[in-house]
C-alpha cells in the first residue's frame, strides 16, 4: 500500500470517512496550503483583524480562546463568518486533559461553548480513553473532530515512547480522532493527520523553551501534514501578510517534493 503521506491530500479527502477530515483535505487542495496560523493574540480585534488578513492563505485557524480579554459571543459570530469567506476551518487549541464527564461540561457549555463553533479541537490523553468518549458524546453529534496530543514541540517534554505509542492506538479505535499534534506521521493503519507545531524559517526557539523547525524537515522528511505557525508570521517587526505568504509557499513545495519522492 503507498503510504498516506505519497498520497495527494485531494484523493486523501476522497478517501476519507469523517467529515471534518474530508473538509479539511478539500479546503488544503483548492487553497492549496498546509498553512494553520496559531492567532494568539490578545483581544476580540486584533484576532479578528489577522483573521480577516491572513485567512485567504490558511487552512486552518488556530485560537487560544481564552486569552482573548474582551470575549463575547458575537466574535464566535464574527469568527464563523470568516471562516465562510476565506474557507478556512477553526480549531480552538483547548487542550483538554480531565476526566470524561468533566471535560464533556467544558467543551460544550461555559462562557465559550467550543464545540458550537470549532471544527476541531485537542486533547492530552493523560487521563485515560474516558476523554476521548467524553468529548466525542460531545462532538460527534456536531460532525467535530479531536486532535490527540501525541508530542509536543517544547523543549523537555514528556511526551514520548509508549505514551506516545497510546496516543496513537487510542486514535485508531475511536473514530472521533482525525489525528494529532506531533512531528511526524505516525501510522499506516489509518489515515490520521498530524499537525505540527513549532515551526519557523528563521528562529530556533523562544525563551521558554519552544523549539523550532523549518517546513522542510516536518513535511517533506517528517511526512507532516501540517504546519502550525504563530509568531514566525505575527512577531514584531513582520509583516503578517507577506510572512503567511511565505511559509504558505514554503509548506506547499514541501509537500510536492514530498509527492516527488514517490
Ligand atoms: O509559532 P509559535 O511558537 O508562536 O506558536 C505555536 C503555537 C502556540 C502553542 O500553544 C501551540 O502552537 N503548540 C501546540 C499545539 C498546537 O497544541 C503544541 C505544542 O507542542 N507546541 C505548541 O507550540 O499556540
Amino acid at each position: 500500500m503507498v503510504s498516506f503521506s505519497q498520497q495527494t491530500y485531494a484523493s486523501r479527502g476522497e478517501q476519507h470517512a469523517h467529515p471534518v477530515a474530508k473538509q479539511l483535505f478539500a479546503t488544503m487542495e483548492r487553497k492549496q496550503s498546509n498553512l494553520s496560523l496559531a492567532a494568539d493574540v490578545s483581544t476580540k480585534s486584533e484576532l479578528l483583524e489577522i483573521a480577516d488578513k491572513v485567512g485567504p492563505y490558511i487552512c486552518v485557524l488556530k485560537t487560544h480562546i481564552d486569552v482573548i480579554s474582551n470575549f463575547d459571543q458575537d466574535l464566535v459570530v464574527q469568527l464563523q463568518a470568516l471562516a465562510e469567506k476565506h474557507d478556512f476551518l477553526i480549531f480552538e487549541d483547548r487542550k483538554f486533559a480531565d476526566i470524561g464527564n468533566t471535560v464533556k461540561l467544558q467543551y460544550g457549555g461555559g462562557v465559550y461553548r467550543i464545540a458550537d463553533w470549532a471544527h476541531i479541537t485537542n486533547c492530552h490523553v493523560i487521563p485515560g480513553e474516558g476523554i476521548i468518549q467524553g468529548l466525542a458524546e460531545v462532538g460527534m453529534p456536531k460532525g467535530r473532530g479531536l486532535l490527540l496530543l501525541a508530542e509536543m514541540s517544547s523543549k523537555g517534554m514528556l511526551a514520548t515512547g509508549a505514551y506516545t505509542d497510546k496516543n496513537v492506538d487510542m486514535a485508531i479505535r475511536n473514530e472521533f480522532v482525525i489525528g494529532f499534534i506531533g512531528s511526524r506521521r505516525f501510522t499506516e493503519e489509518r489515515d490520521l493527520i498530524t499537525m505540527t507545531p513549532g515551526v519557523g524559517l528563521h528562529a530556533s526557539g523562544d525563551a521558554l523553551g519552544q523549539q523550532y523547525r523549518t517546513p522542510e524537515h516536518i513535511i517533506t522528511e517528517n511526512g507532516s501534514d501540517i504546519i502550525i505557525v504563530g509568531r514566525g508570521i505575527y512577531g514584531p517587526g513582520k509583516d503578517a501578510v507577506a510572512e503567511a505568504q511565505r511559509y504558505r509557499e514554503a509548506g506547499w513545495n514541501a509537500y510536492l517534493k514530498r509527492l516527488d519522492q514517490n
